[in-house]
């Protein structure tokens, strides 16, 4: 991994060479120290070169048709003169190794294409690591001159919200007839959501598909408006038969450029970056926690927390003040 100098890591990304972009992203998922701060030294370089692309998140279902989605509409960017980067965030990529590239099938021409790269989900750490990661992963993406950022959620659960906190643009796949109708009218994502996409809509099941729209529709109808000015749209296609793709490049940039008209495209991304920033708070004070000075305290407060010799809250805040140099209180 050291082969390279960090300026050669550089320049490499900034001429947009994808082995040394590959390199830049293993440095980042590296979980050694000595490593963090080469990464750090990167991404100070490279920040400046940051922030021009549009970062999309792509949410359904298991099965719901995300990757055949992104291998179609990133071949239909390309189609028009744009570079895609994908990425995919998932929580459970410990189990569930590099699930992406099992999708090698679905994504094969998209791989193909000189103005596209894939990335798998970094294939360990917990929720918030693995999504620090992946906007890190974004930015050197962006400094190798991606127009678009594809992020695809694997597997179930709190990566809708960690995606919706990395992104510019939230897309909900939505598959009829699987019994999932429940699940696409959850609050918790049609509140995230900015383009709905009504996948798998062929001609046996058009009907079902319009009532579908009907009904989600009336769902977000009730839910409070998430962008000044923007009523979500539902639109029906067949991510595998490339229908309906069109109209979503369409309504992707037509939010964007709304986002932009508001104000809100660069305000949500500095509240993204304070989430950022508060990870890395959070990370950095149990780093200093387990440090060699504070360990032995670390260690017999987290006892008494383990055994409620008092309640785990009043030890956390015990601890964390005497690691902050104030008298003990106990
Ligand atoms: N008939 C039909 N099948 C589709 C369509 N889009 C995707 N599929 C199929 O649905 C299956 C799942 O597609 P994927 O793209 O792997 O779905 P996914 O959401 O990425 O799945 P996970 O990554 O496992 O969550 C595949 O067999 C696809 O060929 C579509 O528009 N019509
Ligand atoms: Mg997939």
């Amino acid at each position: 991994m050291t082969s390279f100098s960090i300026p050669q890591l550089v320049q490499g990304i900034l001429s947009g060479n994808k082995r040394l972009l590959a390199k830049g992203i293993t440095l980042i998922e590296s979980k050694k120290s000595e490593h963090r701060q080469l990464a750090d030294e990167l991404l100070h370089e490279i920040l400046p070169h940051t922030g021009s692309s549009v970062r999309v998140g792509i949410t359904g279902v298991p099965g719901a048709g995300k990757s055949t989605f992104i291998e179609n509409y990133g071949k239909l960017l390309l189609e028009n003169g744009k570079k895609v980067a994908v990425l995919a965030i998932d929580p459970s990529s410990s189990i569930n190794k590099g699930s992406i590239l099992g999708d090698k099938t679905r994504m094969e021409e998209l791989a193909k294409e000189v103005n596209a790269f894939i990335r798998p989900s970094p294939s360990s750490g917990f929720l918030g690591g693995v999504a620090n990661t992946t906007f890190e992963t974004m930015l050197l993406c962006e400094a190798a001159g991606y127009d678009y950022i594809l992020i695809e959620t694997v597997g179930v659960g709190q990566s809708e919200v960690l995606v919706a906190d990395l992104t510019d643009v939230f897309l909900f796949l939505k598959v009829i007839g699987t019994g999932d109708e429940l699940q696409g009218i959850k609050r918790g994502i049609m509140e995230m959501v900015d383009v709905v996409f009504i996948n798998k809509v062929e001609e046996n099941n058009l009907l079902k598909a319009k009532n579908t729209k009907t009904e989600l529709l009336r769902a977000l109808h009730f839910l409070p408006e998430k962008e000044k000015g923007w009523k979500v749209p539902v639109l029906l296609g067949s991510a595998l038969n490339n229908e309906g793709l069109n109209e979503i490049y369409q309504k992707v940039n037509e939010f964007v450029n709304l986002k932009n008209a508001n104000g809100t495209f660069l305000k949500v991304r500095e509240q993204q970056a304070e989430k950022r920033f508060d990870y890395w708070v959070h990370e950095y004070i149990l780093q200093k926690a387990r440090s060699e000075n504070s360990d032995e305290f670390y260690q017999k407060h987290k006892k008494n927390a383990s055994s409620l010799a008092s309640n785990p809250s009043s030890e956390a805040k015990k601890f964390v003040e005497r690691l902050l140099g104030k008298p003990a209180t106990e």
